[in-house]
């Protein structure tokens, strides 16, 4: 597997080494952050630090945590620790509140962020010969740009297609002959259902995809590899710390290797703040070790997920995370219980014998001072064809699986074929009217 590394030096490089570059860089960018950012000064300051306080990992837990608020309380360029003239590059996503956030490139990030999504199409055996179909949105989202760079530095031909015209999007992959596709997946999952009616999975010559921006299942990871016949590759990343690539899949497929020679990860327990202890669940914090334009220095992610520490066996050193299990901010509390959209999603795909699609909407309400749960969900053109009874019946199997999976009732709706909106980038899946009152 060795040939399949990009920076065999640093990919491979003992922990102990990794360790002693991450307590160096920190040093430097806590050093840089403090005299170049003034919400960052002003937090060390309030806790009575000093940059010359922080010498090496062993310190990081006394620095300050960031958060996405500070983005949008400096917006638009208030946390650039570079002059514009050296920003190269901007980039936005959307806040919770409305405001973008706006996050800046060097032309060194550039370079770095190109390199981190490079190692990841490296390690999944991808080469100059391959063409690369980037179907995430090009703009202010972060996906088109980063997949695309990280493609042109392997020397890979890129197809920049950015998301949407679906039908587009398949005759260009079959008549310009893509190898690897990068999107969302459940953009992935509606391209594979159209390839399906289309009949034309033959004409592919796909043979892997890159698919993040969103949680996913295993399971989906699984129909989305029949319908495409191709081998699904997850990838996570933040528009604050990079885009896409900090961290991947490598080809063993268990678990994202953070490149920690960029960035330090670290697991708190959100309501606390406390580090805690290796393999526990909890909220994903990151340092970037090497941004010069938009460093972050303990951005709490709100993602909340579990590192694996245990040695990789395509024998890279870097830390592994576990699929991101949802967000500690996006977490519904229904009837007080906490429910994960992912945990619905896994149910709904475990419903064997294709009468139902991957496609659903969660619609939390509130009546009577009582929380409101319904579930609809896409069922497949055969159920449509089907009697009321089968309907019915898998109405109840679905409604039975939910409780015993989430330990409270939800009312499951079958809606007919391709009546829920299909999205172009990251699926709508909640309605929660409760946040509207
Ligand atoms: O979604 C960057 C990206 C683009 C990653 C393309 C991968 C591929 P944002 O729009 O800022 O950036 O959204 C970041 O999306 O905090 C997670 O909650 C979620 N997310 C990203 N990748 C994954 C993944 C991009 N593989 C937010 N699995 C993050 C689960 C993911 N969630």
């Amino acid at each position: 597997m060795t040939d399949k590394v990009l920076d065999k030096d640093i990919e491979m490089m003992p922990r102990e080494e990794l360790k002693k570059i991450q307590s160096e860089r920190l040093v430097a960018q806590v050093r840089r952050s403090y005299e170049n950012v003034e919400c960052f000064r002003n937090r060390m300051d309030e806790v009575g630090l000093k940059p010359s306080d922080i010498h090496g990992l062993e310190d990081l837990s006394k620095l300050p945590f960031a958060y996405k608020k500070d983005l949008r309380d400096f917006y638009p360029y208030g946390l650039f620790a570079v002059p514009m003239s050296e920003v190269k590059r901007v980039h936005a996503s959307s806040g919770t509140t409305g405001k973008r956030i706006v996050v800046g490139y060097t032309e060194n990030d550039l370079d770095m962020w190109a390199n981190c999504f490079a190692r990841m199409l490296t390690a999944i055996g991808a080469t100059k010969e391959d063409i690369v179909q980037v179907s995430f949105g090009y703009g202010l989202f972060t996906g088109g740009f980063g997949a695309h760079a990280g493609a042109e530095k392997i020397g890979a031909t890129v197809i920049p297609m950015s998301s949407g015209n679906t039908s587009l999007q398949i005759q260009t992959m079959i008549d310009f002959g893509a190898t690897i596709l990068c999107c969302t997946p459940s953009y992935a999952m509606y391209l594979g259902e159209e390839i399906e009616r289309l009949g034309v999975k033959d004409q592919l010559k796909l043979k892997a995809g890159i698919f993040g921006a969103e949680p996913w299942t295993e399971e989906m990871r699984a129909e989305i590899e029949a319908k495409l016949g191709i081998k699904a590759y997850d990838i996570y990343g933040l528009s604050e710390v990079l885009g896409p690539g900090v961290s991947c899949e490598c080809e063993c497929q268990k678990g994202m290797h953070v490149w920690e020679d960029n960035f330090i990860v670290e697991i708190i327990d959100p309501d606390t703040g406390e580090v805690l202890p290796e393999g526990s669940v909890g909220e994903l914090v990151f340092t970037s070790l090497t941004k010069e334009a938009f460093p972050v220095i303990r951005y709490r992610t709100r993602d909340i997920c579990q590192l694996i520490t245990e040695p990789c066996e395509c024998g890279r050193t870097h830390i592994r995370m576990k699929k991101p299990q949802g967000r500690s901010d996006d977490m519904l509390i229904i009837r007080g219980v906490n429910v994960f959209p992912s945990q619905i999603e896994e149910v709904l795909l475990k419903i064997a014998g294709g009468d139902i699609t991957p496609n659903y909407q969660i619609i939390v309400g509130r009546e009577n001072n009582t929380d409101t749960f319904e579930v609809n969900v896409e069922m497949s053109e055969a159920l449509f064809a089907d009697d009321v009874k089968s309907i019915e019946k898998i109405e109840k199997t679905i409604t039975a699986n939910l409780r015993s999976a989430l330990g409270i009732g939800a009312k499951v709706r079958l809606v007919n074929p391709k009546s829920i909106e299909r999205s172009e980038g990251k699926a709508k899946r909640v309605i929660d009217t409760r946040k509207l009152v």
